[in-house]
């Protein structure tokens, strides 16, 4: 018998030009700041970093310094992982995760670390789907966090099977509605949602320059504050909390900016953040 409600839909992967060209803009990516930080320890992210800079790093004499900023980035970034996941709240080892835009896996490998529930990441990446199975596989880990080449917008995962779902910087490669409709669909009821994103501010009024920069820089439609909002409310997800982390990224992005790690694009984000046009937000919220 087919029980309705549970039967997913088909998944689709890779829908339209933009998302082909999104895919290729991460399979080809092989950025220092983000290879040689996690190399530090095994942990790789795609995202940025919150928290108190040491800034005694850059008095290092030279053939210490690189080492010690590279370590103090990663550190910074490694904090922002456990702030998500602090939203979680209690998360048992029976528990199903979904790390949605999952990169090389950094994520997902620390949340089964500290829950030790499975964990399913998703990226429409089949390179960086790759580097997190290898790096799944290198720890033991790779029976309880699987990486998998999906399009968020459309898991074909099982309705109601995840108690858990975040994004991680990754929203702003998607359309909102269509999201948030996969992800009411994938949590179980009272199931909790958690998304670090960097959104334009509503009072500020359409993108500034530098949020423009941003935009371009990594191909991505950087969303108003609001959306996020309206949407979750219209695909019963109620916000339990959100915290503005902007006052608490802009170190991470001063430190980078003063490294050998630069990519050009430190300025725009300093700018956008110091100007009020962009804010860094934590939004956490249950599905109801
Ligand atoms: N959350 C990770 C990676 C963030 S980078 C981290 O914190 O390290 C953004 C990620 O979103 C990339 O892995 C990219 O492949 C993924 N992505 C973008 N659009 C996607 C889509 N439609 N479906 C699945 N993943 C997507
Ligand atoms: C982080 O990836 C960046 C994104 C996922 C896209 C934009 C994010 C916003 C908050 C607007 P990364 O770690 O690969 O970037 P970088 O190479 O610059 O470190
Ligand atoms: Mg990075």
């Amino acid at each position: 018998m087919t029980i309705d409600h549970i039967t997913a839909p088909a998944p689709l992967l890779n829908t339209s030009p933009y998302q082909r060209s999104v895919a290729a803009y991460w399979n080809a990516e092989k950025n220092p700041v983000n290879l040689r930080l996690g190399d530090v320890d095994g942990i790789y992210h795609h995202h940025y970093g919150i928290g108190d800079v040491d800034w005694s790093v850059l008095d290092a004499s030279e053939d210490m310094r690189e080492n010690l900023v590279t370590k103090e980035l990663h550190r910074l970034e490694c904090n922002q992982t456990e702030f998500l996941l602090d939203q979680f709240g209690a998360i048992a080892p029976e528990d199903r995760l979904l790390d949605a835009g999952s990169g090389r896996g950094g994520g997902s490998i620390v949340a089964n670390q500290r829950f030790g529930c499975s964990v399913d990441g998703v990226s429409i990446s089949q390179s960086q789907v790759d580097f997190a199975n290898d790096q799944a596989v290198k720890r033991g880990v790779d029976d309880k966090v699987r990486f998998h080449l999906k399009n968020m917008l459309s898991t074909g995962f099982d309705t109601g099977s995840f108690r858990g779902i975040w994004n991680n910087e990754s929203t702003m490669y998607v359309d909102l509605a269509q999201l948030f409709a996969e992800h009411s669909r994938l949590l179980a009821r009272g199931g909790r949602y958690v998304t670090i994103t960097g959104c334009y501010n509503d009072t500020y009024g359409l993108p500034s320059r530098a949020v423009s920069q941003i935009n371009a820089h990594y191909i991505c439609d950087i969303h108003p504050r609001s959306t996020y909002f309206k949407e979750m409310a219209a695909n019963r997800l109620v916000p339990i909390s959100v915290v503005d982390l902007t006052a608490a990224t802009i170190p991470y992005w001063e430190l980078r900016a003063k490294s050998s790690l630069v990519t050009g694009i430190e300025d725009p984000f300093l700018t956008a953040y110091k100007d009020g046009s962009f804010q860094y937000l934590l939004i956490a919220a249950d599905r109801v």
